[in-house]
């Protein structure tokens, strides 16, 4: 647990969210801000603060983390595929310094991931 991450406290519980999983190694919960119709996050129970920050220790947690988006994205209705997104550091953009992966998804197709340069 890290004071003052906002995701630390999800976990303990100390703040709210809407849970979508939850075991004993990682939790997923509702984005705040959806920007799908199904938008959640998964994120690692220890306080890993970027994918910058992993190392081969983390290769079982990851993958546990990658297989569950699949299950629980179809689990929150998106049956045709969905997006996942992990936003590491200042390039990309993330502002909560609490590994997360992003699962996007519903019935509908999503926009364009980003736009080509040319
Ligand atoms: P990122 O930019 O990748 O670090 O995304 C952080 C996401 O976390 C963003 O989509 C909004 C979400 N978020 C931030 N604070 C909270 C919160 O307190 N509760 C929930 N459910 N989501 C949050």
């Amino acid at each position: 647990m890290s004071e003052n991450c906002v995701f630390c406290k999800i976990i303990s519980r100390e703040l709210p969210s809407t849970k979508v999983y939850e075991d004993e190694d990682v939790l997923a919960f509702r984005d705040i801000n959806p920007q799908a119709d199904v938008h959640f996050l998964i994120i690692p129970k220890s306080h890993i603060e970027s994918l910058a920050h992993v190392d081969t220790s983390h290769a079982a947690l990851l993958g546990k983390i990658m297989t569950l988006a699949s299950v629980l994205a179809e689990k929150e209705g998106s049956i045709n595929g969905f997006r996942t997104i992990v936003n590491t550091g200042e390039v990309g953009r993330q502002d909560v310094f609490h590994l997360h992966v992003h699962v996007l998804g519903g019935d509908k197709a999503l926009p364009a991931m980003i736009y080509k340069r040319s």
